[in-house]
């Protein structure tokens, strides 16, 4: 894999935003936009106790994608203080993913702004992200193809991208939004995974305060170097093409995911990892 490091900028103006990154569909880091914000001094581990420490919350681990669960099922449930706790302590796999902070505590929103980027963000749909030392979520993309940004707090966190231009080098699963589940992309193993040694994406590592925007459907790999949280601000996929795959993901892919999984079972999920495979080699052998 090729790398490229991010750029970062200290601020960014709505025209340059829209020439440099938004058009060209190229990510960017911004480093100081929301210093003025209240959540840049306000958001940390104690106060996500203090404002949400009763609610109950969904979790995550890394397990592979097992038949008897739904798309995007949770694993466990805890109330969100004793997750902090948990956190704190010791490194843990559990991570919340996609939580809405509007429907679940929109005292939060007094906090932040919605940046003004020339591209309108979907106003109720700004989702909450947590993780523990080296937890880690699956190389996907999100089943919207949006544009995001997404703010960091607390902690430290690596990001690895790429552009949907890659897919066909990333053992990339049918029928659903991620990459095959036994690839580290922390540290991959390219005899396993050769055609990984083609893909070209983008990395960086997200501090307290800092936001990135990654463009239209991008594929995203997050690992928490240390305990910390995010939110993702969202904005629809413009390009067409984008934006019907959106829509029939939205309509379609889930319930028949889910219904194969029904369906067939164990067996469903193990053909599409099976042809993940198949399909990338097939795409690299015809390069020869
Ligand atoms: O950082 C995370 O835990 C996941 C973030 C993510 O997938 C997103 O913002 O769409
Ligand atoms: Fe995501």
């Amino acid at each position: 894999m090729k790398l490229i490091e991010i750029p970062r900028v200290p601020t960014l103006t709505k025209d340059q935003f829209l020439r440099d990154f938004l058009r060209p569909q190229k990510p960017v880091v911004i480093e100081k936009f929301i210093v003025d914000w209240p959540a840049y001094s306000k958001w940390d581990f104690d106060y996500i106790k203090e404002i949400a420490g009763e609610k109950m919350v969904p979790l995550y681990d890394d397990r592979p994608v097992d038949h008897k669960e739904g798309f995007n099922q949770p694993h466990a449930t805890m109330k969100m203080k004793e997750y902090v706790d948990l956190l704190l302590k010791e490194p843990t796999k559990y991570r919340i993913f996609l939580w809405n902070v509007m429907k679940e505590v929109p005292e939060l929103q007094k906090d932040f702004n919605f940046p003004e980027f020339g591209i309108p963000i979907m106003k109720s749909l700004p989702m909450l992200f947590f993780g523990g030392t080296d937890s880690h979520t699956f190389m996907h993309y999100d089943i919207d193809l949006a544009n995001i940004f997404h703010f960091h707090f607390a902690g430290t966190k690596d990001c690895i991208l790429f552009p949907q231009t890659e897919n066909k080098y990333l053992y990339k699963i049918p029928h659903s939004l991620i990459t095959h589940e036994s690839i580290d992309f922390s540290n991959p193993d390219y005899k396993r995974w050769p055609a990984l040694k083609f893909a070209t994406g983008y990395k960086t590592q997200l501090n307290h305060g800092e936001v990135l925007y990654m463009p239209e459907g991008y594929w995203h790999y997050m690992k928490y170097r240390s305990p910390g949280f995010s939110m993702s601000l969202r904005s629809v996929a413009r390009n067409p093409l984008h934006l019907s795959k959106a829509i029939y993901n939205v309509l379609f892919m889930r319930y028949f995911d889910n219904g194969m999984r029904r369906l067939r079972g164990k067996q469903w999920i193990e053909w599409k990892n099976q042809q993940a495979i198949e399909r990338t080699k097939r795409n690299i052998e015809s390069m020869a």
